[in-house]
């Protein structure tokens, strides 16, 4: 009989939850021919909330594979156990699992699937359902924990979902959620054990799949004609403009985008709800949107929401510059979630993934173009401001927070896990596609604490040296906090910073647009927002988890010394959160931006 291949275990965290061992046996069910077939695919981690619907699977995972690849995450929230898997593929590119109860657990973790999927992470969800058959259904529990199509709650924002009849199907679906998974546009993938399946003993285990044979894809090369059309493109154009959205985390990738932008001396705009894909202080890196009207080549590599961006810049006016498209985003658009945003124009198309493109349109490019031009300067940009306004300032600013973080990390490589809405571009810089991982995709708040867990592991798996810090606004951290315990637990270190602002302020300034549209009281805005009176402890809320927390930090003197405190807690492997209460208020540009026109 094929037992589970024996492979290499993670570095850290072995000790953890370790189960005792199980008496040798030949027997097997069906649960554990589920569970061999993630260890065959070689995932790490399963980060779950329990229940009695895949108890069996649950069973196999300790039991018979002894809690190890896969590894349990325990999470308190179906929410974090989804963000959690979806932060660790922020950072790696890579899907773990995450299992989820029937129904109900499905039905937390809705948010996070789809954030998940409007980033195109791949995660690879498990459920269960209450057996099918309803003669061996438990009275009442079983029965509301049964659906009839439980993927429907979520197909809509998954790439695939299944619910298979048979443990051949079962390994199956498991090898293909895999796979399409992985394949970009990456996503969420969602398969439904039942219960039978899960508990039915079985007489052996199907042989091992030849999981090789079974792998993702690689990526598509762009049509040569197309590729030498768009090259002949940027390499005559006046005023090339690269918008370089989503990249991976690939530093060759970078490379090339960087030596493709330099071969034309094409400006680049960068978006923070990529990644980092460009560093932000070369010569070639903008930051305002006016380049995109003075622009007469576009290049988008796969920016999100190409055409709000072109209307916004145009004004409505038709748009004058050629436009390449660089996109193979278009496979997973669907009837349900308008994710996809408007229909750019586009002179030239190539459907392939921006970082498979770019080293072809980069030859093609230095074919017609040899000799690069010169590069402009450098533009200025603010930073954040001195050590020394943290001296005079009344209050503390969000901009203070990367002044303290710098003064407290001097050279120490960090990765900025998530930015708040209130931090405003310039802040940092960005040199390594690791140094700034983006946003939810979404747009569900309450997902920043359990997605930088899950890349906070990710980087501490994968050996970086680099701090993992998160800034949080209090309303995602307040909705999402839970999911620090997992962080303690699992022994993942990690630095939030919430910038404390004790208000869901983003909406304050909707409601400001709405009563300034119609003539009434601006300074009612707060009501139904502000988090206070109660003000709330988030250092308690944090300490309360195992977590080490600081503050409220309220006086701006003392900023620095909470930071540099909460950075060599860090240092010394333990998971921090530092409360920095800060006055409300965004950049002037996306308070501008929600004032005048409705978003979020
Ligand atoms: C699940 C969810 N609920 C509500 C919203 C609407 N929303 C957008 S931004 C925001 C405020 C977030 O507050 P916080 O994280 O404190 O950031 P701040 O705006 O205060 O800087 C809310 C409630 C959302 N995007 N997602
Ligand atoms: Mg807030």
């Amino acid at each position: 009989m094929d037992q589970p291949s024996a492979r290499p275990i993670e570095a850290a965290g072995n000790e953890i939850d370790r189960p005792a061992p199980s008496p040798p046996s030949p027997r097997v069910w069906g649960s554990d021919a589920i569970a061999a077939v993630l260890r065959e695919l070689d995932i790490p981690y399963v980060a779950l909330n329990p229940g009695a619907s895949y108890r069996g699977l649950h069973d196999s995972l300790v039991n018979y594979l002894g809690n190890t690849r896969p590894r349990m995450l325990l999470c308190l929230h179906e929410e974090s156990a989804v963000a959690l898997a979806h932060g660790w593929a922020k950072v790696t590119g890579r899907p773990i699992g995450a299992i989820v109860h029937s129904n109900v657990g499905l039905m937390h973790a809705t948010m996070a699937i789809f954030n998940a999927w409007c980033d195109r992470m791949p995660v690879i969800i498990l459920g269960a359902t209450g057996a099918v058959d309803a003669m061996r259904r438990r009275p009442w529990i079983e029965w509301i924990h049964t659906a009839r199509d439980q993927g429907a709650l979520i197909r809509n924002y998954v790439k695939w979902d299944d619910q298979p009849a048979s443990i051949g199907a079962a390994q199956e679906a498991i090898l293909r959620a895999n796979m399409i998974a992985q394949t970009p546009p990456c996503g969420p993938v969602y398969i439904n054990l039942n219960l039978e399946l899960q508990e039915d003993e079985i007489a052996a285990l199907p042989p091992r799949p030849e999981t090789a044979r079974f792998a993702p894809p690689a990526p598509p090369e762009p049509a040569g004609p197309l590729v030498r059309r768009a090259a002949e493109l940027l390499a005559s154009a006046r005023q090339p403009l690269i918008l370089a959205g989503r990249g991976s985390r690939d530093p060759e990738a970078w490379r090339h985008r960087v030596d493709l932008a330099e071969a034309i001396a094409a400006r680049v705009l960068t978006d923070r709800k990529s990644g980092a894909t460009f560093p932000t202080d070369h010569p070639l890196h903008r930051g305002g949107a006016e380049l995109i009207v003075d622009a007469d080549v576009i290049l988008s590599l796969d920016w999100v929401d190409l055409a709000g961006t072109l209307k916004t810049a145009y004004g409505g006016r038709p748009v004058a510059a050629k436009i390449i498209q660089v996109s193979i985003d278009q496979y997973v658009h669907n009837g349900w979630s308008m994710d996809y945003q408007g229909l750019p124009p586009a002179d030239v198309y190539l459907l392939a993934e921006p970082d498979a493109a770019v080293p072809s349109l980069l030859a093609a490019v230095k074919a017609l173009r040899p000799n690069s031009p010169p590069l402009p300067g450098a533009a200025l940009r603010p930073g954040p401001p001195p050590l020394s306004a943290l001296e005079d300032a009344p209050v503390i600013r969000v901009p203070h927070i990367a002044t303290a973080l710098k003064a407290a990390l001097g050279d120490t490589p960090v990765s900025l896990l998530r930015l708040p809405l209130s931090w405003a571009d310039g802040l940092w810089e960005f040199h390594h596609p690791l140094d700034y991982l983006g946003t939810d995709g979404g747009g569900g708040i309450g997902s920043g604490p359990g997605m930088s867990v899950g890349a906070a592991l990710a980087l501490r798996d994968t050996g970086s040296a680099r701090l993992p810090v998160a800034v949080l606004g209090d309303g995602d951290f307040l909705m999402g906090v839970t999911a620090l315990w997992t962080a303690v637990r699992n022994e993942i270190p990690l630095l939030v910073v919430v910038a404390n602002n004790r208000s869901f302020f983003s909406d304050e300034l909707h409601q400001e647009r709405v009563a300034r549209q119609r003539g009434r009281p601006v300074e009612n805005r707060w009501i139904g927002q502000a988090i206070r009176g109660p003000d709330i402890d988030l250092a308690m809320m944090a300490r309360g988890q195992g977590c080490t927390g600081i503050g409220p930090v309220e006086d701006p003197k003392q900023l620095v010394a909470a930071i540099r405190e909460g950075v060599a807690a860090v240092r010394s492997g333990k998971v921090c959160v530092v409360d920095v209460r800060v006055a409300a208020g965004y950049a002037a540009e996306a308070t501008a931006a929600i004032l005048q026109r409705a978003s979020g």
